[in-house]
């Protein structure tokens, strides 16, 4: 089968020029963090080699073409999500981007106020809401996972007393797409926020803040061909500036006295002291290297490869797959068991074929306790990723199951 990203993109990442245990790497855990193309890895190298100095401080050459440079990059990342440049906040990850708004939007949350989450939350988008609640004694109210792993939104969950409504886009675990609009819209007739982990979705598809109307959207470059330490905080202007910032020191103000101070424009309010300055700059090149491919490309080559994984792991006698059947309602990651094997087991065995997936809770445990499961296998795709990846995965799981026997 021909997918639609020729396979001879994998000559853009080095990484695949290596060998594991004497094996060609078959990399498929790109839901974890993505493989990097080598102009990303250029650009990090360019920027120390060339262009290194702070940024926002000095009236000299380097610091103005760092500046512009950092600048730069969120231009890149608002054009990518048809954001304003004020509204895109870098911050370190998705985590902390939820931190932030956990933090700030909590400052403004009263007892009984209530924050509507999902039972597939990442424990990014749910750890930070629950601590923030027990601070102010605000309760967390979930909606319900179905055996599919699909939501069910029930409307009566949505009350005058939901302040803020935090979901995710896809689940890190199953693939499943969620029908964001729909809780979006939900979330704004009863006065709430709506806050979108988009860690998973806004690598793989394409993605409009204002068609959308989410207020606020998190999401990790390190996930889309970035470098690691950097994340977007996407923020509605008018809601950004009316909140408070999360982290207080250099670059984030515009006058302190002894007593008091007033802060800086958006975004720089929200990016407090040195920032990771060439991470910023190498996620641009990453955006403009996912643009030149086209967000719509890479989504429809994640969808072929999808189906053709499902089909070739549903011959495989003994696999279990979770999550939804329809595909349609599904991202590229599949969570499977194999056997009664534990996924630990069959991922160590996987490594030593030269392929990598993950195995485990997934950083989602109450998810896993709804679906019954301890721990699950989990492989996903990316643009690089081909049919013979998955012929190769078939064929060591066969290897599993000898060892095993
Ligand atoms: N999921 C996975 O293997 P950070 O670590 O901050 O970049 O992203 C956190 C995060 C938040 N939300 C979702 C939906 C995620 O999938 C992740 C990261 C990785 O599934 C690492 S646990």
């Amino acid at each position: 089968m021909k997918t639609l990203i020729p396979k001879e993109i994998k000559n853009d990442f080095p990484i695949f020029k290596r060998k594991i245990h004497g094996k060609s790497l078959v990399y498929l855990d790109s839901a974890s963090s993505s493989q990097k193309p080598k102009q990303v890895i250029e650009a990090l190298s360019n920027y120390y080699e060339k262009m290194h100095a702070n940024i926002h401080r000095g009236i000299y050459t380097l610091s103005e073409e760092a500046t512009l440079a950092y600048e730069d990059a969120h231009r890149k990342v608002a054009r990518l999500i048809n954001a304003k440049f004020k509204e895109i906040i870098f911050t370190k990850n998705t985590t902390e981007s939820i931190n932030l708004l956990a933090y700030s939007l909590g400052l403004e949350l009263k007892k009984g106020d209530e924050i509507l989450l999902t039972e597939m939350e990442h424990h990014a988008n749910l750890v930070p809401w629950q601590q923030i609640a027990k601070r102010v004694g605000a309760v967390v109210k979930f909606i319900k996972v179905n055996k599919e792993g699909e939501l069910i939104v029930d409307e009566q969950l949505f009350t005058k007393k939901t302040k803020i409504v935090a979901v995710t886009h896809i689940s890190n675990v199953l693939g499943t797409i969620n029908p964001i609009a729909e809780i979006i819209g939900k979330g704004h007739k009863v006065g709430a926020k709506v806050v979108i982990d988009a860690a998973q979705s806004i690598p793989h598809m394409p993605f409009d803040v204002k068609a959308l109307d989410a207020d606020f959207v998190a999401f990790s470059s390190h996930k889309m061909l970035g470098p690691t330490g950097i994340g977007v905080l996407y923020g509605k202007q008018e809601l950004l500036e009316q909140m408070t910032p999360f982290l207080y020191g250099g670059d984030m103000i515009k006058e302190v006295t002894l007593e008091d101070s007033t802060f800086n424009d958006l975004p720089w309010k929200f990016e407090a002291g040195t920032p990771n300055i060439a991470g910023g700059i190498a996620f641009g090149t990453a955006v403009e290297y996912l643009t030149n491919i086209g967000m719509h490309n890479i989504e429809q080559h994640d969808k072929e490869l999808l189906k053709y994984a499902h089909e070739q792991l549903s011959k495989v006698k003994g696999i279990t797959i979770y999550g939804p059947k329809d595909l349609k309602k599904k991202s590229s990651i599949i969570a499977f068991n194999f056997e009664d094997i534990h996924p630990h087991d069959v991922s160590s065995i996987l490594d030593t074929e030269g392929i990598a997936i993950r195995g485990g809770h997934h950083c989602a445990m109450p998810l896993m306790k709804i679906l019954n499961l301890q721990s699950s296998c989990r492989l996903s795709l990316y643009l690089y990723n081909t049919t013979e990846d998955i012929d190769a995965l078939v064929k060591a799981l066969e290897k599993v199951r000898k060892v095993f026997k």
